[in-house]
């Protein structure tokens, strides 16, 4: 190991991560960690949960804080509950990265904006510049949403090539108070095993069903077992839809779909937990979990 690897925390703080649904804040946080540790899908909403992500660097611990996108179009139970993750997790945090996408800055974006405390730093994380065709289009835009707040710094990154996250440490790093780490070196984040299978499967749900099935979903880990047979972890869990008709989608064709959701959450496990995988899943109704506040706790959405 080398000198600079052995300095100890000097630095160390808490840094939310907020934005609309779909920017990429989980694929940043995972980036970022460098590991996986919150679930990422091409859909508004697959974060429901806050989740921590640990980057510990010579010199400095990071504990980033994933959020579930915030959003304005829908109100319902669920939708309030997420939101009020968001605002939440931002009262006890240093810094706030602001997540957008390159060229997009749209009312959704703004709102979020203006419910940032205005007595932290707030950088602004321009994601997916990999997808910007012409670089010249950045510098405009830049120059509009910089008037939006003043910004602690303005980093135009890509979480999934990945471009700039350097800079964005050290922009971060910047804004952090001087401390001890807060949590062991080695960790990377403080969600447990039970809760990161419920949320591969609830991945797999999100990536392999259509339209409106993933929002009106989801898991319960029935058992988690990891001692039952060694090298093997046992899981069995549901996976809870509103009505007789959803559950014959997510089934699919002779079992299809289900099939693959199983195969893929498993898969996603080995990786993860680094040993082998029983799962057993099955599809059971239940109508109205998403309704009410009482049943969304009774959940774990809290
Ligand atoms: N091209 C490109 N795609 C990206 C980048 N970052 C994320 N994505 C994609 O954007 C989609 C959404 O990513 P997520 O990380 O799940 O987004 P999120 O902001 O956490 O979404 P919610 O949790 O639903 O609010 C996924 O398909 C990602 O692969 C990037 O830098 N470039
Ligand atoms: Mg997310």
């Amino acid at each position: 190991m080398s000198e600079a690897e052995q300095a100890p925390v000097s630095r160390a703080g808490y840094v939310a991560i907020v934005g609309r649904p779909n920017v990429g804040k989980s694929t940043l946080l995972n980036a970022l960690v460098g590991q996986k540790v919150s679930i990422t899908a091409d859909k508004a909403q697959t974060t429901r949960h806050r989740i921590l992500g640990i980057d510990t660097q010579p010199g400095v611990q990071f504990v980033f804080v994933d959020t579930p996108g915030y959003q304005t179009k829908h109100s319902n139970a669920l939708n309030r509950v997420l939101n009020r993750a968001v605002t939440t997790a931002l009262a006890d945090v240093d810094v706030v990265l602001w997540v957008i996408e390159a060229l997009r800055c749209g009312p959704d974006d703004r709102k979020l904006l203006s419910l940032l405390p205005a007595n932290k730093p707030v950088i602004l994380v321009m994601n997916k510049v990999d997808r910007v065709e012409r670089k010249n289009d950045l510098l405009p835009f830049v120059a509009e949403v910089s008037k939006l707040r003043d910004f602690a710094a303005i980093v135009p990154v890509s979480a999934t090539k990945p471009i700039q996250l350097d800079v964005l440490r050290a922009e971060t790093a910047k804004q952090l108070p001087e401390g001890e780490a807060m949590f062991p070196e080695d960790e990377v984040t403080d969600r447990s095993m039970r809760f990161m299978a419920a949320e591969l499967i609830r991945e797999k749900v999100f990536r392999l069903v259509g339209d409106e099935l993933p929002y009106e979903s989801t898991v319960v880990i029935e058992r988690f077992d990891e001692t039952s047979q060694p090298g093997r972890i046992e899981v069995h869990a549901n996976l809870l839809v509103a009505s007789e008709s959803q559950r014959a989608i997510m089934i699919g064709a002779g079992g299809e779909r289900i099939k693959r959701i199983g195969t893929e959450a498993r898969k996603g496990m080995e990786a993860m937990f680094e040993c082998g995988v029983h799962l057993e899943l099955w599809v059971k109704v239940k109508s109205g979990w998403a309704d009410n506040e009482a049943g969304l706790r009774a959940y774990g959405y809290d």
